[in-house]
């Protein structure tokens, strides 16, 4: 592990105007209220986890954008969650971050990338590569945006951006991979072929199986093991049976146990800078279904930090003749 690994900030960021669906805002209100700071302080004695509260923000006034819906919105609130990345990074935590819809991850990579001296890489794992620009999206809705608007090679292809000045520097996105893909629109497609974007689709978890898929992720990312890694996890990246209460769920994506292997994984490189857990929405489904859906990101978000499905040995060893 990295002096780092067992220091953990916890953010909320509940912002739903990336999509037409009300109850995403309140994502970072049912991930806490199901324990999450104390099972994170739970996984072993050296944890020490810092809840810093919500993001909120003042609306700048600029302009509106063509097909960037609530544009002064998203471009407002990502610059509050980027200065809240930024000093919790600074802090030397590892920033945990609670969507929220996952436009707020311009702001997230944005205040990593600010925070550290060495380069950072992102896993994208999500159903959806949120790679549409305000031209080829055909809903407007900016949670499709994100990836698009970070990568340096798709700069030219944006619009000058008022009230975005301060998102910089750009990540080129051969420091990128994603996983989970099976919903991608045709330019999404046509950019991901074009730039040669590493991009594991489902078909290639069921071709590789999951533990060679985050390992080839990576091995693209970061070949000689020295970034800091930026998780953006969106719930949908799961199956809609382990996962049902989000926005725009797809049938046949990642099992929990596969989600959980994805992060244990990133856990073990001891180099993970930043994750982001978006898109839970506790007012689709039933209370079971939302139960279930919360219940899956707690996994996933321990298996990051750590939390092992062996099981820990006891802080003190009792006496044998105990047995
Ligand atoms: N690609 C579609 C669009 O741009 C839908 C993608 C948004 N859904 C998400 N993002 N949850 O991962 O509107
Ligand atoms: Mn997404
Ligand atoms: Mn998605
Ligand atoms: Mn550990």
């Amino acid at each position: 592990h990295n002096g780092n690994s067992s220091k953990i900030g916890v953010l909320g960021v509940p912002f739903n105007k990336g999509q037409p669906k009300l109850g995403v805002a309140k994502g970072p209100k049912v991930i806490r209220d199901a324990g999450l700071i104390q099972k994170l302080s739970e996984i072993h004695e050296l944890v020490d986890v810092k809840d810093y509260g919500d993001v909120s923000y003042n609306i700048n006034e600029v302009k509106e954008i063509l097909n960037m819906k609530e544009y002064p919105h998203f471009a407002s609130c990502n610059l509050e969650v980027s200065r809240n990345v930024e000093k919790i990074v600074k802090d030397g935590r590892i920033c945990l971050t609670l969507g929220g819809d996952h436009s707020i991850a311009v702001g997230t990579v944005d205040g990593h990338i600010k925070a550290k001296t060495e380069n950072i890489c992102i896993l994208w794992i999500d159903a959806h590569a949120d790679l549409n620009t305000n031209k080829t999206s055909s809903s407007g809705n900016v949670h499709g945006m994100p990836m698009a608007l970070l990568a340096r090679e798709l700069s030219d292809y944006w619009p000058y951006l008022p009230g975005m000045d301060w998102q910089k520097p750009v990540i080129s996105i051969r420091n990128v991979a994603y996983i989970g893909l099976r919903s991608v629109d045709s330019y999404e497609r046509l950019v991901i072929d074009r730039l040669g974007i590493t991009a594991f689709g489902m078909e290639d978890v069921e071709n590789y199986g999951i533990n060679t898929v985050v390992k080839m992720a990576l091995d693209r990312i970061d070949p000689e093991g020295r970034r800091s890694i930026h998780v953006s996890y969106d719930i949908d990246s799961l199956d809609s049976l382990e996962a049902p209460s989000t926005g725009t769920s797809v049938r046949g994506g990642l099992t929990l146990r596969e989600g959980i292997h994805i992060m244990e994984t990133i856990h073990k490189t001891g180099r993970l800078g930043a994750m982001d857990l978006v898109e839970v929405n506790p007012s689709i489904g039933s209370e079971k279904d939302v139960n279930r859906t919360v219940e899956a990101a707690v996994h996933v978000i321990l298996a990051a930090f750590g939390h092992s499905r062996r099981g820990l040995l006891p802080k003190t060893s009792l006496p044998l003749q105990t047995f």
